[in-house]
């Protein structure tokens, strides 16, 4: 599905009270569905829906509050579009009945590191892509420590796949993320974003999520997310051009058509 040159953007759909960029107005089901058919028109190939905030200092939810978020969603887009649906959770249930719902894709921030979640996702067969975090969203920002960010980003990932893959993930259904903001530091995001061909030299698609996060607010020096939308094409743009495949933005259109750029100098 990612294995050739086109890059797909994951339109962000957080069907969250608390998310940090858009402020929980997606909460409502009617929203949420506008806003895919929104992203959908606009371009994107993928819809990354998510019920429990991932944000620095967000709590847990629980699988039956993120299944009553997620559920719904997942089940009205499918009546309108073929897209993929990606299922942002840790949560093997949630996964499950994600996927036996309409969706189509898994995006776990722990890396399928949650009990049962590596038995599950080999199960359901769907691609599955394993981000890099370094502790948990609660704590995450405190002290982020690396001897080699680089390194030892790439080292976790490395032990990841080799673990999905012995689990019965086909090398085919796994995507990487280096984390961007997921217990890392402004220089450990800046290390990692100079990198990211050297993740893509690891061999497997390579999703990049930077948009509006507080490493753009602080190049900008910038505390609203909303005046982040220019500088989250940017990176986008440089992400495409280190060989990232999927890009995780909320504003699909900008980004849709600063690749049309970059395909016609092509
Ligand atoms: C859920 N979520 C928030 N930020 C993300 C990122 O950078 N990558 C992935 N895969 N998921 C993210």
């Amino acid at each position: 599905m990612f294995a050739n040159s086109k890059t797909h953007i994951m339109g962000i759909l957080n069907v969250t009270p608390d998310s940090f960029s858009d402020g929980g107005q997606f909460i409502e089901p009617t929203n949420a569905i506008n806003q895919a058919k929104k992203m959908l028109e606009d371009g994107a190939s993928i819809i990354d829906i998510g019920g429990e905030s991932t944000r620095p200092g967000a709590k847990e939810v629980t699988e039956k509050e993120e299944l009553t978020r997620v559920i719904p969603v997942i089940k009205a887009i499918r009546t309108f579009s073929d897209c993929i649906i990606s299922i942002d959770t840790s949560k093997p249930t949630v996964m499950e009945q994600a996927i036996a719902a309409g969706a189509t894709m898994i995006n776990d921030v722990r890396a399928l590191q949650e009990e049962n979640a590596l038995r599950v996702a080999s199960k359901l067969q769907v691609p599955v892509c394993l981000m890099h975090m370094q502790g948990q969203p609660r704590s995450m920002q405190k002290e982020p420590h690396y001897t080699d960010v680089v390194l030892d980003v790439k080292q976790f990932l490395q032990q990841r796949i080799n673990d999905c893959l012995q689990a019965g993930i086909k090398k085919s259904n796994i995507i990487i993320d280096p984390g961007f903001g997921f217990g890392k530091t402004f220089e450990h995001n800046i290390l990692l974003f100079k990198a990211i061909n050297q993740f893509v030299e690891m061999g497997y698609p390579v999703l990049v999520g930077v948009s509006k996060k507080t490493m753009i607010g602080q190049i900008l020096n910038e505390e609203n997310v909303d005046k982040r939308n220019n500088a989250s094409v940017v990176m986008a743009v440089l992400a495409v051009q280190q060989g990232a495949s999927i890009l995780r933005v909320h504003d699909v259109k900008p980004t849709v058509d600063a690749l049309a750029v970059i395909s016609s100098l092509e």
